[in-house]
Protein backbone atom coordinates (compact mmCIF):
# COMPACT_ATOMS: atom_id res chain seq x y z
CA UNK A 1 0.00 0.00 0.00
CA UNK A 2 1.65 3.45 -0.91
CA UNK A 3 -0.17 5.66 1.64
CA UNK A 4 1.23 7.29 4.33
CA UNK A 5 -0.26 8.95 7.23
CA UNK A 6 0.10 11.92 9.66
CA UNK A 7 -0.91 11.74 13.24
CA UNK A 8 -1.28 15.20 14.74
CA UNK A 9 -0.58 14.33 18.59
CA UNK A 10 -2.77 16.05 21.26
CA UNK A 11 -0.05 18.75 21.17
CA UNK A 12 -0.05 19.36 17.83
CA UNK A 13 3.34 17.85 16.88
CA UNK A 14 3.10 15.19 13.68
CA UNK A 15 4.46 12.29 12.78
CA UNK A 16 4.82 10.82 9.59
CA UNK A 17 3.58 7.24 9.60
CA UNK A 18 4.26 4.58 6.56
CA UNK A 19 1.97 1.53 6.29
CA UNK A 20 4.32 -0.47 7.94
CA UNK A 21 2.45 0.76 11.01
CA UNK A 22 5.21 1.70 13.34
CA UNK A 23 3.38 4.00 15.01
CA UNK A 24 4.26 6.66 17.75
CA UNK A 25 2.92 9.45 19.16
CA UNK A 26 5.48 11.70 20.80
CA UNK A 27 7.95 9.25 20.61
CA UNK A 28 5.78 7.04 23.07
CA UNK A 29 3.72 4.14 21.54
CA UNK A 30 0.10 5.48 21.63
CA UNK A 31 -2.51 3.94 24.45
CA UNK A 32 -6.07 3.45 23.30
CA UNK A 33 -8.00 5.69 25.46
CA UNK A 34 -11.63 6.45 25.35
CA UNK A 35 -13.62 3.44 26.97
CA UNK A 36 -11.87 2.17 29.61
CA UNK A 37 -13.03 -1.46 30.86
CA UNK A 38 -13.41 -0.46 34.36
CA UNK A 39 -16.66 -0.55 34.70
CA UNK A 40 -19.98 -2.26 33.04
CA UNK A 41 -23.65 -3.24 34.26
CA UNK A 42 -26.60 -4.63 33.09
CA UNK A 43 -29.31 -2.68 35.09
CA UNK A 44 -32.48 -2.94 33.44
CA UNK A 45 -32.85 1.33 33.86
CA UNK A 46 -29.90 1.64 31.11
CA UNK A 47 -31.23 1.53 27.40
CA UNK A 48 -30.62 3.19 24.54
CA UNK A 49 -32.45 6.02 25.03
CA UNK A 50 -30.88 6.59 28.51
CA UNK A 51 -29.09 10.12 28.60
CA UNK A 52 -26.59 11.38 30.63
CA UNK A 53 -28.65 11.63 33.98
CA UNK A 54 -30.12 8.08 33.47
CA UNK A 55 -27.08 6.25 33.79
CA UNK A 56 -23.61 5.33 35.97
CA UNK A 57 -21.08 7.46 34.89
CA UNK A 58 -18.56 5.10 34.42
CA UNK A 59 -21.49 3.27 31.80
CA UNK A 60 -22.33 7.25 30.15
CA UNK A 61 -18.68 7.68 29.29
CA UNK A 62 -18.59 3.96 27.41
CA UNK A 63 -21.92 4.99 25.66
CA UNK A 64 -22.19 8.45 25.18
CA UNK A 65 -20.49 8.68 21.63
CA UNK A 66 -21.69 5.48 20.51
CA UNK A 67 -24.30 5.51 17.79
CA UNK A 68 -25.56 1.86 18.78
CA UNK A 69 -25.76 1.99 22.29
CA UNK A 70 -26.82 5.07 22.76
CA UNK A 71 -30.05 5.70 20.29
CA UNK A 72 -29.33 9.53 20.96
CA UNK A 73 -25.93 9.55 20.16
CA UNK A 74 -26.80 7.97 16.81
CA UNK A 75 -27.89 11.27 15.24
CA UNK A 76 -24.93 12.88 15.85
CA UNK A 77 -21.82 10.09 15.77
CA UNK A 78 -20.85 7.50 13.18
CA UNK A 79 -19.39 4.02 13.08
CA UNK A 80 -17.74 2.29 10.59
CA UNK A 81 -17.06 -1.57 10.06
CA UNK A 82 -13.64 -3.39 8.41
CA UNK A 83 -14.54 -6.34 6.69
CA UNK A 84 -11.73 -8.76 7.59
CA UNK A 85 -13.50 -11.81 9.46
CA UNK A 86 -14.70 -13.33 6.06
CA UNK A 87 -14.98 -17.03 7.67
CA UNK A 88 -17.75 -18.32 9.74
CA UNK A 89 -18.32 -21.50 12.39
CA UNK A 90 -21.89 -21.95 12.37
CA UNK A 91 -24.80 -21.34 9.43
CA UNK A 92 -28.08 -19.71 9.95
CA UNK A 93 -31.23 -19.98 7.82
CA UNK A 94 -31.36 -16.62 7.06
CA UNK A 95 -27.73 -16.37 5.83
CA UNK A 96 -26.08 -16.97 2.41
CA UNK A 97 -22.55 -16.94 2.35
CA UNK A 98 -22.42 -15.08 -0.79
CA UNK A 99 -23.50 -12.19 1.29
CA UNK A 100 -22.69 -10.38 4.46
CA UNK A 101 -23.53 -11.92 7.63
CA UNK A 102 -27.20 -11.14 8.42
CA UNK A 103 -26.98 -10.88 11.87
CA UNK A 104 -24.75 -7.38 11.53
CA UNK A 105 -25.58 -6.56 8.23
CA UNK A 106 -27.86 -5.96 4.99
CA UNK A 107 -27.63 -9.10 2.57
CA UNK A 108 -25.26 -7.54 -0.36
CA UNK A 109 -21.49 -8.64 -1.02
CA UNK A 110 -18.69 -5.87 0.98
CA UNK A 111 -16.58 -4.13 -1.88
CA UNK A 112 -13.91 -5.36 -0.66
CA UNK A 113 -12.22 -7.97 2.10
CA UNK A 114 -8.95 -6.15 4.07
CA UNK A 115 -5.92 -7.66 5.73
CA UNK A 116 -5.66 -5.96 9.11
CA UNK A 117 -3.24 -3.57 7.90
CA UNK A 118 -5.42 -2.00 5.26
CA UNK A 119 -7.89 -2.33 7.67
CA UNK A 120 -6.27 -0.45 10.01
CA UNK A 121 -4.76 1.99 7.33
CA UNK A 122 -8.75 2.72 6.06
CA UNK A 123 -9.59 3.50 9.77
CA UNK A 124 -7.27 6.32 9.99
CA UNK A 125 -8.25 7.60 6.77
CA UNK A 126 -11.90 7.78 7.56
CA UNK A 127 -11.05 9.29 11.00
CA UNK A 128 -9.69 12.40 9.70
CA UNK A 129 -12.47 12.64 6.78
CA UNK A 130 -15.02 12.05 9.52
CA UNK A 131 -14.78 13.40 13.21
CA UNK A 132 -17.56 12.05 14.14
CA UNK A 133 -16.84 8.47 13.43
CA UNK A 134 -15.82 7.46 17.56
CA UNK A 135 -16.63 3.66 16.36
CA UNK A 136 -15.15 0.85 14.84
CA UNK A 137 -16.55 -2.71 14.84
CA UNK A 138 -15.67 -5.62 13.36
CA UNK A 139 -19.41 -7.71 12.09
CA UNK A 140 -18.08 -9.46 9.28
CA UNK A 141 -18.42 -10.61 6.70
CA UNK A 142 -18.34 -13.91 8.52
CA UNK A 143 -17.89 -14.36 12.38
CA UNK A 144 -14.85 -12.25 14.29
CA UNK A 145 -13.96 -14.95 16.37
CA UNK A 146 -13.96 -17.84 13.51
CA UNK A 147 -10.58 -15.35 12.33
CA UNK A 148 -9.35 -14.07 15.59
CA UNK A 149 -6.04 -13.74 14.37
CA UNK A 150 -6.97 -11.01 11.59
CA UNK A 151 -9.66 -9.70 14.02
CA UNK A 152 -6.94 -9.05 17.07
CA UNK A 153 -4.39 -7.78 15.24
CA UNK A 154 -6.52 -5.35 13.29
CA UNK A 155 -7.65 -4.12 17.05
CA UNK A 156 -4.42 -4.08 17.60
CA UNK A 157 -3.39 -1.74 15.09
CA UNK A 158 -6.03 0.64 15.99
CA UNK A 159 -5.27 0.95 19.04
CA UNK A 160 -2.33 1.84 18.56
CA UNK A 161 -2.83 4.32 15.55
CA UNK A 162 -6.14 5.71 16.30
CA UNK A 163 -6.50 5.85 20.62
CA UNK A 164 -9.51 7.74 20.56
CA UNK A 165 -11.88 5.34 18.56
CA UNK A 166 -13.87 2.64 20.54
CA UNK A 167 -13.24 -0.82 19.37
CA UNK A 168 -16.22 -3.15 19.23
CA UNK A 169 -17.40 -6.38 18.24
CA UNK A 170 -20.12 -8.35 16.75
CA UNK A 171 -20.07 -12.33 17.12
CA UNK A 172 -22.74 -15.31 16.96
CA UNK A 173 -20.94 -16.21 20.14
CA UNK A 174 -19.66 -19.85 19.77
CA UNK A 175 -16.46 -19.38 20.14
CA UNK A 176 -16.58 -16.29 22.80
CA UNK A 177 -16.14 -18.40 26.34
CA UNK A 178 -12.56 -18.78 24.55
CA UNK A 179 -11.87 -15.37 23.53
CA UNK A 180 -13.05 -13.38 26.66
CA UNK A 181 -9.60 -12.72 27.82
CA UNK A 182 -8.39 -11.31 24.98
CA UNK A 183 -11.46 -9.29 24.42
CA UNK A 184 -10.52 -7.64 27.67
CA UNK A 185 -6.56 -7.24 27.00
CA UNK A 186 -7.51 -5.54 23.39
CA UNK A 187 -9.66 -2.89 25.63
CA UNK A 188 -12.64 -3.82 23.48
CA UNK A 189 -15.28 -2.77 25.40
CA UNK A 190 -18.43 -2.82 23.57
CA UNK A 191 -19.53 -6.79 22.43
CA UNK A 192 -22.73 -7.57 20.55
CA UNK A 193 -23.97 -11.52 20.74
CA UNK A 194 -26.37 -12.41 18.07
CA UNK A 195 -28.74 -14.98 20.22
CA UNK A 196 -31.85 -15.63 18.49
CA UNK A 197 -33.17 -18.71 21.39
CA UNK A 198 -32.48 -20.27 24.40
CA UNK A 199 -34.42 -23.28 23.53
CA UNK A 200 -32.56 -26.03 21.12
CA UNK A 201 -36.16 -26.95 19.55
CA UNK A 202 -36.35 -23.86 18.74
CA UNK A 203 -32.80 -23.25 17.48
CA UNK A 204 -32.70 -26.19 14.98
CA UNK A 205 -35.32 -24.49 12.83
CA UNK A 206 -32.77 -21.71 12.58
CA UNK A 207 -29.45 -23.36 12.37
CA UNK A 208 -28.92 -26.17 10.42
CA UNK A 209 -25.23 -26.87 11.85
CA UNK A 210 -22.31 -25.42 13.91
CA UNK A 211 -18.69 -26.46 13.29
CA UNK A 212 -16.48 -26.53 16.76
CA UNK A 213 -13.52 -28.14 17.48
CA UNK A 214 -13.01 -29.91 14.09
CA UNK A 215 -16.20 -31.47 14.27
CA UNK A 216 -19.20 -30.77 12.70
CA UNK A 217 -22.72 -30.79 14.97
CA UNK A 218 -26.63 -30.64 13.54
CA UNK A 219 -30.03 -30.31 14.75
CA UNK A 220 -30.84 -30.44 18.15
CA UNK A 221 -27.25 -30.78 19.32
CA UNK A 222 -26.15 -28.13 17.39
CA UNK A 223 -28.46 -25.50 18.64
CA UNK A 224 -27.97 -26.95 22.57
CA UNK A 225 -23.93 -26.35 22.24
CA UNK A 226 -24.84 -22.79 20.02
CA UNK A 227 -27.02 -21.66 23.22
CA UNK A 228 -24.83 -23.02 26.17
CA UNK A 229 -21.60 -21.11 24.29
CA UNK A 230 -23.93 -18.37 24.10
CA UNK A 231 -24.53 -17.88 27.14
CA UNK A 232 -21.36 -18.71 29.17
CA UNK A 233 -19.83 -16.02 26.99
CA UNK A 234 -22.55 -13.45 27.74
CA UNK A 235 -22.10 -14.20 31.62
CA UNK A 236 -18.17 -13.90 31.44
CA UNK A 237 -18.05 -10.74 29.87
CA UNK A 238 -20.71 -9.39 32.13
CA UNK A 239 -18.63 -10.23 35.35
CA UNK A 240 -15.19 -8.61 33.13
CA UNK A 241 -17.19 -5.59 33.11
CA UNK A 242 -17.68 -5.80 29.14
CA UNK A 243 -20.58 -3.78 28.23
CA UNK A 244 -23.04 -6.43 26.37
CA UNK A 245 -25.36 -6.07 23.67
CA UNK A 246 -27.77 -8.62 22.67
CA UNK A 247 -29.03 -9.45 18.33
CA UNK A 248 -32.11 -11.22 17.95
CA UNK A 249 -33.54 -11.92 14.51
CA UNK A 250 -37.40 -11.78 14.64
CA UNK A 251 -38.38 -14.74 12.61
CA UNK A 252 -42.38 -15.00 12.91
CA UNK A 253 -43.55 -18.15 13.78
CA UNK A 254 -41.04 -19.71 14.48
CA UNK A 255 -39.25 -17.76 17.16
CA UNK A 256 -41.48 -14.57 17.61
CA UNK A 257 -43.02 -15.53 21.03
CA UNK A 258 -40.16 -17.22 22.37
CA UNK A 259 -37.99 -13.84 22.14
CA UNK A 260 -39.54 -12.58 25.19
CA UNK A 261 -37.59 -15.44 27.04
CA UNK A 262 -34.66 -15.01 24.99
CA UNK A 263 -34.93 -11.39 26.82
CA UNK A 264 -35.22 -12.49 30.42
CA UNK A 265 -32.09 -14.73 29.52
CA UNK A 266 -30.06 -12.33 28.96
CA UNK A 267 -30.92 -9.67 31.25
CA UNK A 268 -30.66 -12.26 33.70
CA UNK A 269 -27.26 -12.66 32.84
CA UNK A 270 -25.96 -8.92 32.94
CA UNK A 271 -26.90 -7.64 28.73
CA UNK A 272 -26.68 -3.99 28.57
CA UNK A 273 -29.22 -3.69 25.61
CA UNK A 274 -31.46 -6.04 23.63
CA UNK A 275 -31.95 -5.66 19.65
CA UNK A 276 -34.54 -7.21 17.88
CA UNK A 277 -33.92 -7.41 14.42
CA UNK A 278 -36.82 -7.86 11.76
CA UNK A 279 -35.42 -11.05 9.01
CA UNK A 280 -34.43 -10.08 6.10
CA UNK A 281 -35.57 -12.39 3.44
CA UNK A 282 -36.03 -11.80 0.08
CA UNK A 283 -35.81 -14.52 -1.96
CA UNK A 284 -32.89 -13.30 -4.59
CA UNK A 285 -30.32 -13.57 -1.52
CA UNK A 286 -30.74 -17.31 -1.48
CA UNK A 287 -30.84 -18.03 1.57
CA UNK A 288 -33.23 -20.88 2.89
CA UNK A 289 -35.60 -18.94 4.83
CA UNK A 290 -35.63 -16.96 1.63
CA UNK A 291 -36.38 -19.76 -1.06
CA UNK A 292 -38.40 -21.51 1.60
CA UNK A 293 -41.19 -18.68 2.03
CA UNK A 294 -40.30 -17.69 5.81
CA UNK A 295 -41.58 -13.80 5.82
CA UNK A 296 -40.28 -11.44 7.97
CA UNK A 297 -42.33 -9.06 10.48
CA UNK A 298 -44.45 -6.11 9.68
CA UNK A 299 -43.71 -2.59 11.41
CA UNK A 300 -46.68 -3.20 13.71
CA UNK A 301 -45.73 -6.70 14.32
CA UNK A 302 -41.77 -5.90 15.79
CA UNK A 303 -42.27 -2.70 17.16
CA UNK A 304 -45.53 -4.62 19.67
CA UNK A 305 -43.14 -7.53 20.39
CA UNK A 306 -40.56 -4.53 21.32
CA UNK A 307 -43.28 -2.82 23.42
CA UNK A 308 -43.20 -6.31 25.52
CA UNK A 309 -39.70 -6.78 25.97
CA UNK A 310 -39.59 -3.00 27.23
CA UNK A 311 -41.05 -3.58 29.92
CA UNK A 312 -38.03 -6.32 31.44
CA UNK A 313 -35.05 -4.04 29.72
CA UNK A 314 -34.45 -1.23 27.65
CA UNK A 315 -34.23 -1.77 23.95
CA UNK A 316 -32.48 -0.69 20.92
CA UNK A 317 -34.68 -0.11 17.84
CA UNK A 318 -32.59 2.12 16.04
CA UNK A 319 -30.46 -0.82 14.35
CA UNK A 320 -29.91 -0.30 10.93
CA UNK A 321 -28.86 -4.12 9.94
CA UNK A 322 -25.61 -1.97 8.01
CA UNK A 323 -23.02 -3.88 6.17
CA UNK A 324 -20.02 -5.42 7.04
CA UNK A 325 -18.11 -2.36 5.31
CA UNK A 326 -20.31 0.11 6.47
CA UNK A 327 -18.98 3.74 7.30
CA UNK A 328 -21.01 6.87 8.42
CA UNK A 329 -23.98 7.45 10.38
CA UNK A 330 -25.93 5.22 11.32
CA UNK A 331 -28.61 4.61 7.95
CA UNK A 332 -26.13 6.05 5.70
CA UNK A 333 -23.09 4.21 3.38
CA UNK A 334 -19.90 6.21 2.71
CA UNK A 335 -17.90 2.98 2.05
CA UNK A 336 -17.53 3.96 -1.38
CA UNK A 337 -15.46 7.22 -0.66
CA UNK A 338 -12.99 5.06 1.28
CA UNK A 339 -11.89 2.51 -1.18
CA UNK A 340 -8.21 0.87 -0.78
CA UNK A 341 -7.66 2.53 -4.07
CA UNK A 342 -8.42 5.77 -2.97
CA UNK A 343 -7.11 5.73 0.40
CA UNK A 344 -3.87 5.32 -1.61
CA UNK A 345 -4.21 8.29 -3.07
CA UNK A 346 -5.42 10.17 0.04
CA UNK A 347 -2.76 12.64 1.96
CA UNK A 348 -4.37 11.51 5.49
CA UNK A 349 -3.95 13.43 8.97
CA UNK A 350 -5.27 12.46 12.08
CA UNK A 351 -5.35 15.64 13.98
CA UNK A 352 -6.48 14.61 17.59
CA UNK A 353 -7.14 17.91 18.24
CA UNK A 354 -9.83 18.90 15.23
CA UNK A 355 -11.16 15.30 16.25
CA UNK A 356 -11.97 16.95 20.03
CA UNK A 357 -12.37 19.72 18.91
CA UNK A 358 -15.51 19.01 16.77
CA UNK A 359 -16.21 16.33 19.26
CA UNK A 360 -17.17 19.06 21.99
CA UNK A 361 -19.23 21.35 19.32
CA UNK A 362 -21.23 18.19 18.76
CA UNK A 363 -21.94 17.88 22.51
CA UNK A 364 -22.86 21.74 22.49
CA UNK A 365 -25.62 20.54 19.65
CA UNK A 366 -26.87 17.53 21.73
CA UNK A 367 -26.93 19.71 25.02
CA UNK A 368 -28.95 22.48 22.95
CA UNK A 369 -31.56 19.55 21.71
CA UNK A 370 -32.11 18.06 25.25
CA UNK A 371 -32.68 21.89 26.59
CA UNK A 372 -35.28 22.38 23.91
CA UNK A 373 -37.20 19.60 24.64
CA UNK A 374 -37.79 19.81 28.24
CA UNK A 375 -38.73 23.35 27.86
CA UNK A 376 -41.47 22.11 24.96
CA UNK A 377 -42.13 19.03 27.29
CA UNK A 378 -42.61 21.96 30.52
CA UNK A 379 -45.83 22.65 28.38
CA UNK A 380 -47.58 19.63 27.98
CA UNK A 381 -47.40 19.43 31.81
CA UNK A 382 -51.23 18.17 33.50
CA UNK A 383 -52.51 16.89 30.08
CA UNK A 384 -54.18 13.79 30.15
CA UNK A 385 -54.72 11.70 26.98
CA UNK A 386 -54.37 7.88 26.06
CA UNK A 387 -53.71 9.23 22.37
CA UNK A 388 -50.13 7.90 21.00
CA UNK A 389 -49.24 9.00 17.09
CA UNK A 390 -46.38 8.16 15.63
CA UNK A 391 -44.76 10.46 13.19
CA UNK A 392 -42.29 9.85 10.33
CA UNK A 393 -39.23 12.61 9.80
CA UNK A 394 -37.02 13.64 7.31
CA UNK A 395 -33.11 13.96 8.49
CA UNK A 396 -29.87 13.98 7.52
CA UNK A 397 -28.70 13.74 11.30
CA UNK A 398 -28.04 16.06 14.12
CA UNK A 399 -31.12 15.62 15.62
CA UNK A 400 -32.92 17.41 13.55
CA UNK A 401 -35.55 17.84 10.55
CA UNK A 402 -33.28 19.00 7.97
CA UNK A 403 -33.85 16.56 4.65
CA UNK A 404 -36.34 17.16 1.67
CA UNK A 405 -39.30 14.62 1.54
CA UNK A 406 -37.48 13.62 -1.72
CA UNK A 407 -34.39 13.17 -0.87
CA UNK A 408 -34.72 10.94 2.07
CA UNK A 409 -33.94 7.36 1.77
CA UNK A 410 -35.08 6.28 5.44
CA UNK A 411 -38.03 8.31 7.93
CA UNK A 412 -37.14 8.47 11.57
CA UNK A 413 -39.75 7.16 13.19
CA UNK A 414 -41.14 9.22 16.94
CA UNK A 415 -43.87 8.08 18.98
CA UNK A 416 -45.31 11.17 21.02
CA UNK A 417 -47.68 11.17 23.80
CA UNK A 418 -48.48 13.26 27.30
CA UNK A 419 -45.50 11.02 28.10
CA UNK A 420 -42.78 12.78 25.65
CA UNK A 421 -41.51 11.53 22.12
CA UNK A 422 -39.78 8.58 22.13
CA UNK A 423 -37.73 7.47 18.90
CA UNK A 424 -39.29 4.22 17.66
CA UNK A 425 -38.07 2.82 14.65
CA UNK A 426 -36.87 3.68 10.75
CA UNK A 427 -38.11 3.00 7.72
CA UNK A 428 -36.36 2.46 4.69
CA UNK A 429 -37.78 3.43 1.47
CA UNK A 430 -37.39 4.40 -2.45
CA UNK A 431 -35.60 7.60 -3.11
CA UNK A 432 -38.72 9.87 -4.47
CA UNK A 433 -36.60 12.80 -6.29
CA UNK A 434 -34.78 11.13 -9.19
CA UNK A 435 -33.49 14.01 -10.81
CA UNK A 436 -35.77 16.87 -10.72
CA UNK A 437 -38.91 14.67 -10.78
CA UNK A 438 -40.99 12.90 -8.22
CA UNK A 439 -41.02 9.36 -8.90
CA UNK A 440 -45.06 7.99 -8.49
CA UNK A 441 -43.94 4.52 -8.08
CA UNK A 442 -41.54 5.65 -5.50
CA UNK A 443 -44.29 7.66 -3.62
CA UNK A 444 -46.46 4.41 -3.29
CA UNK A 445 -43.50 2.82 -1.19
CA UNK A 446 -42.87 5.63 0.89
CA UNK A 447 -46.70 5.85 2.15
CA UNK A 448 -46.62 2.38 2.73
CA UNK A 449 -43.65 2.42 4.81
CA UNK A 450 -44.91 4.88 7.08
CA UNK A 451 -48.84 4.09 7.01
CA UNK A 452 -48.62 3.71 10.07
CA UNK A 453 -47.85 7.20 10.68
CA UNK A 454 -50.17 10.47 11.20
CA UNK A 455 -47.87 13.15 10.22
CA UNK A 456 -44.69 13.09 8.32
CA UNK A 457 -42.31 16.20 9.19
CA UNK A 458 -40.11 17.31 6.62
CA UNK A 459 -37.93 20.33 5.30
CA UNK A 460 -39.19 20.72 2.22
CA UNK A 461 -42.03 19.19 0.06
CA UNK A 462 -43.31 19.67 -3.35
CA UNK A 463 -47.10 19.79 -4.00
CA UNK A 464 -47.98 16.58 -5.74
CA UNK A 465 -46.60 14.19 -2.87
CA UNK A 466 -48.23 16.72 -0.33
CA UNK A 467 -51.47 16.47 -1.94
CA UNK A 468 -50.81 12.35 -2.37
CA UNK A 469 -49.70 12.02 1.62
CA UNK A 470 -52.83 14.01 2.35
CA UNK A 471 -55.14 11.83 0.78
CA UNK A 472 -53.27 8.73 2.41
CA UNK A 473 -54.41 10.43 5.71
CA UNK A 474 -50.67 11.11 6.55
CA UNK A 475 -49.75 15.09 6.82
CA UNK A 476 -47.22 16.42 5.67
CA UNK A 477 -45.41 19.05 7.74
CA UNK A 478 -42.87 20.84 6.53
CA UNK A 479 -43.32 24.10 9.45
CA UNK A 480 -40.28 23.11 11.69
CA UNK A 481 -38.16 22.77 9.04
CA UNK A 482 -34.65 22.77 10.64
CA UNK A 483 -36.03 22.41 14.35
CA UNK A 484 -34.96 19.55 16.46
CA UNK A 485 -37.22 16.68 15.72
CA UNK A 486 -38.12 15.96 19.86
CA UNK A 487 -39.59 19.41 20.52
CA UNK A 488 -41.57 19.61 17.28
CA UNK A 489 -43.07 16.41 17.53
CA UNK A 490 -44.16 17.88 20.79
CA UNK A 491 -45.43 20.76 19.91
CA UNK A 492 -47.13 18.84 16.90
CA UNK A 493 -48.68 16.74 19.41
CA UNK A 494 -50.05 19.41 21.72
CA UNK A 495 -51.87 21.15 18.64
CA UNK A 496 -53.27 17.79 17.88
CA UNK A 497 -54.29 17.38 21.18
CA UNK A 498 -56.25 21.19 21.25
CA UNK A 499 -57.70 20.34 18.12
CA UNK A 500 -58.69 16.80 18.98
CA UNK A 501 -60.16 18.91 22.21
CA UNK A 502 -61.83 21.68 20.01
CA UNK A 503 -63.88 19.00 17.96
CA UNK A 504 -61.75 20.07 14.87
CA UNK A 505 -60.87 16.89 14.27
CA UNK A 506 -61.87 13.57 15.36
CA UNK A 507 -58.40 11.41 16.26
CA UNK A 508 -57.98 7.28 14.95
CA UNK A 509 -55.42 4.94 14.56
CA UNK A 510 -53.65 4.06 11.39
CA UNK A 511 -52.96 0.97 10.06
CA UNK A 512 -50.21 -1.46 9.91
CA UNK A 513 -46.44 -0.27 7.48
CA UNK A 514 -44.48 -2.44 5.85
CA UNK A 515 -40.89 -2.96 6.79
CA UNK A 516 -38.95 -2.31 3.46
CA UNK A 517 -36.67 -5.18 2.30
CA UNK A 518 -33.64 -5.74 0.33
CA UNK A 519 -29.82 -4.27 0.22
CA UNK A 520 -28.75 -1.44 1.02
CA UNK A 521 -27.52 0.94 -1.75
CA UNK A 522 -25.64 3.47 -0.77
CA UNK A 523 -26.37 6.85 -2.19
FE1 LIG B 1 -20.93 -2.14 14.41
FE2 LIG B 1 -22.51 -3.60 15.80
FE3 LIG B 1 -20.55 -2.38 17.00
FE4 LIG B 1 -22.58 -1.01 16.10
S1 LIG B 1 -23.34 -2.02 14.17
S2 LIG B 1 -20.35 -3.96 15.50
S3 LIG B 1 -22.66 -2.53 17.72
S4 LIG B 1 -20.45 -0.53 15.76
FE5 LIG B 1 -25.29 -1.12 15.19
FE6 LIG B 1 -25.24 -1.78 12.66
FE7 LIG B 1 -27.28 -2.50 14.16
FE8 LIG B 1 -24.96 -3.61 14.52
S5 LIG B 1 -26.70 -0.43 13.66
S6 LIG B 1 -26.18 -3.75 12.68
S7 LIG B 1 -26.33 -2.84 16.12
FE1 LIG C 1 -24.05 -15.85 8.33
FE2 LIG C 1 -23.37 -14.38 10.41
FE3 LIG C 1 -24.93 -16.56 10.76
FE4 LIG C 1 -22.33 -16.82 10.16
S1 LIG C 1 -23.22 -15.93 12.06
S2 LIG C 1 -24.03 -17.92 9.20
S3 LIG C 1 -21.98 -15.11 8.74
S4 LIG C 1 -25.49 -14.70 9.65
Amino acid sequence: MAGSVQIASPSGSKLKLLSSIKIEVNGQPAKQGGCSSSSAGGKASCGSAAGAGDLDPEIWEKVKNHPCYSEEAHHHYARMHVAVAPACNIQCNYCNRKYDCSNESRPGVVSERLTPEQAAMKVVAVASEIPQMTVLGIAGPGDPLANPDKTFKTFELIARQAPDIKLCLSTNGLALPDYVKQIKDFNVDHVTITINMVDPAVGERIYPWVYFKHKRYRGRDAAKLLTDRQMEGLEALTANKILCKVNSVMIPGINDDHLLEVNRAVKSRGAFLHNIMPLISEPEHGTYFGLNGQRGPSAQELKALQDKCEGEMNMMRHCRQCRADAVGLLGEDRSGEFTTEKIEQMAVIYDFESRRNYQKAVEEERQAKVAAKRAEMDTLAGELSDIKLLIAVATKGSGKINEHFGHAHEFQVYEVSTEGAKFIGHRRVDLYCQGGFGEEAALETVIRAINDCHAVFVAKIGACPKDELTAAGIEPVDRYAHEFIEKSAIAYFRDYLAKVKSGEIVHADRGDAAIRQGAFVAA
